[in-house]
């Protein structure tokens, strides 16, 4: 397994609405485990391939706690295919936006078909993070990026702070 650089915003692979895959040949179940374990280090609790640079619709999660045994999920080609009326906000983050957090409302719960690894068929029920995670990571997917839910003025915030912040680390 490997550990890929994860693309920082702005960046044109961000916005770019990602292909589906025919099948998960076992290069996409490697790229898979090289999310997986990208994300684990980072740390984070989800990645979406065009974060390291795949315009592909593949995505990693993994939302249990420190406390807990590790809940991976991999899925390509994930579709919501019922939302709830009810909304819930969350604080998110994301890697491509370093140190960057704002709320962000989405539906309460979703439920989500996908393939895994294995090319099988899975259906997921989620609600609380699990739900927002999956939707910030499926967002990615169309080249939406979380500030994109914000105010134009909190989202210009965001993009100066973040240009601030790297500009103090090419110094
Ligand atoms: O898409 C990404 O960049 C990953 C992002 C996912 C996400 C976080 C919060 C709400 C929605 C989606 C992250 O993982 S940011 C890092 C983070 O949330 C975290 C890091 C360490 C421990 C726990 C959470
Ligand atoms: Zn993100």
């Amino acid at each position: 397994m490997a550990i890929l650089p994860i693309l920082v915003a702005p960046h044109p692979v961000l916005k770019t609405k990602c292909k589906p895959v025919d099948e998960v040949t076992p290069e996409l179940a490697k790229l898979m485990d090289d999310m997986l374990q990208t994300m684990y280090d980072a740390p984070g609790i989800g990645l979406a391939a065009p974060q390291v640079g795949v315009p592909k619709r593949i995505l990693v999660i993994d939302v249990a706690r420190s406390d807990e045994a590790p809940q991976p999920l991999k899925m390509a080609n994930p579709e919501i295919i019922w939302e709830s009326e009810e909304h819930a906000v969350y604080e998110e983050g994301c890697l491509s936006f370093p140190e960057q957090y704002a709320d962000v409302e989405r539906p309460a719960r979703v439920k989500v078909r996908y393939l895994d690894e294995n090319n099988k068929k899975q259906e997921i029920d989620a609600d609380g993070l699990l739900a927002t995670c999956v939707q910030h990571e499926m967002d990615h997917l169309e080249g939406i990026v979380f500030v994109d839910h914000l105010s134009i003025l909190k989202r210009n915030m965001i993009l100066r702070k973040l240009k601030k912040i790297q500009k103090q680390n090419a110094a």
